[in-house]
């Protein structure tokens, strides 16, 4: 597929689309990052995901050269360039070109990069199965250190973690945060089922706000599910009815095994269906319309 990628302002053929080598993007993963759905003609949950991009850039204080609006449209806009109905968009916003040296402040303007692409969807059979999980060594960045709901392009935490969890043979990690309490996965958050009552991780617990997790506490208060913020252990996951995991690119996805241990009777669970039906329909019946 030959993709236009929009850089700067600008619509560039897939090989012609490049930054250089002097961008604080590359040099330090200095930058901040979002990936977003479509769903038939229709972009899920846009303005959710544009807020936080915002935020995650005046964290790292970071200026987007652009405003909301001017970027939401170059978001839409680069759908439509590449005719595009379903899939999958990568926004980067990167320090810029600077001179090789940490302070940002010989970056003049940072650049604002857009892709839409169709995604490969992990196919239905897990979804019909559920995906396993391991309990990876590696822990989420404390607070402290970086806050882990700055959606940066630096990403080495959680790949070492998925790397981990692959050499395990599994398809998720679970990360715990620096006390040992259940975080999040190495690109969702995770949510377990017990006698009926929904919990997950507190955002202080050091995790990502994800966008897809606050659609599960909509859909959950909609369907009368009582769901809670609360700390988890490994344990938790270990004696729990069910467990899932949300995000932009799973959706809502059940998770059967940690450890090589069944959760629940390691097969989805009801509540978490019914989560992954609910989902699937406001994806198909909400969000920002591309092409009017
Ligand atoms: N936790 C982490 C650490 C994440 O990176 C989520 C939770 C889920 O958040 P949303 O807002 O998507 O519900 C993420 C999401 C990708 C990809 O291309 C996705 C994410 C990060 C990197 C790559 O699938 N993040």
């Amino acid at each position: 597929m030959n993709l236009k990628i929009y850089i700067d302002g600008t619509f560039y053929e897939q090989s012609e689309a490049k930054i250089s080598v002097f961008d604080h993007g590359v040099l330090y993963g200095d930058g901040v990052f979002e990936g977003i759905r479509f769903y038939q003609d229709r972009v899920f949950r846009l303005e959710e995901h544009i807020d936080r991009l915002w935020d995650s850039a005046k964290a790292i204080a970071l200026d987007i050269p652009m405003s909301r609006t001017a970027l939401i449209e170059a978001t839409l806009e680069t759908i439509r360039q590449n005719d595009l109905h379903d899939g999958y968009i990568r926004l980067l916003v990167t320090r810029g070109i600077g001179s090789l040296g940490l302070s940002p402040d010989s970056c003049r303007r940072p650049s604002v990069i857009i892709i839409a692409a169709t995604i490969a969807l992990y196919p239905d059979s897990l979804y019909e199965k559920g995906l396993t999980m391991a309990t990876c060594s590696v822990r989420r960045i404390p607070p402290a250190a970086l806050s882990p709901r700055i959606k940066s392009l630096n990403y080495l935490n959680n790949i070492l973690a998925k790397i981990e969890a692959q050499q395990a043979g599994a398809a998720e990690g679970v990360m715990l945060n620096e006390q040992g309490y259940v975080g999040e996965c190495t690109g969702d958050n995770l949510f377990v089922v017990k006698k009926g009552v929904i919990s997950t991780p507190p955002i202080n617990a050091g995790i990502l706000g994800g966008i897809t997790r606050a659609v599960v506490f909509e859909l959950a208060k909609q369907n009368d599910i009582p769901i809670k913020e609360e700390d988890l252990t490994r344990y938790d996951i270990l004696v729990a009815d069910e467990c899932f995991l949300t995000g932009t690119a799973a959706e809502v996805i059940a998770a059967v095994q940690l450890d090589r241990r069944p959760i629940g009777d390691g097969r989805p669970g009801p509540i978490t269906l019914k989560l992954v039906e609910e989902f699937r329909g406001l994806t198909r019946s909400t969000g920002t319309p591309i092409y009017q």
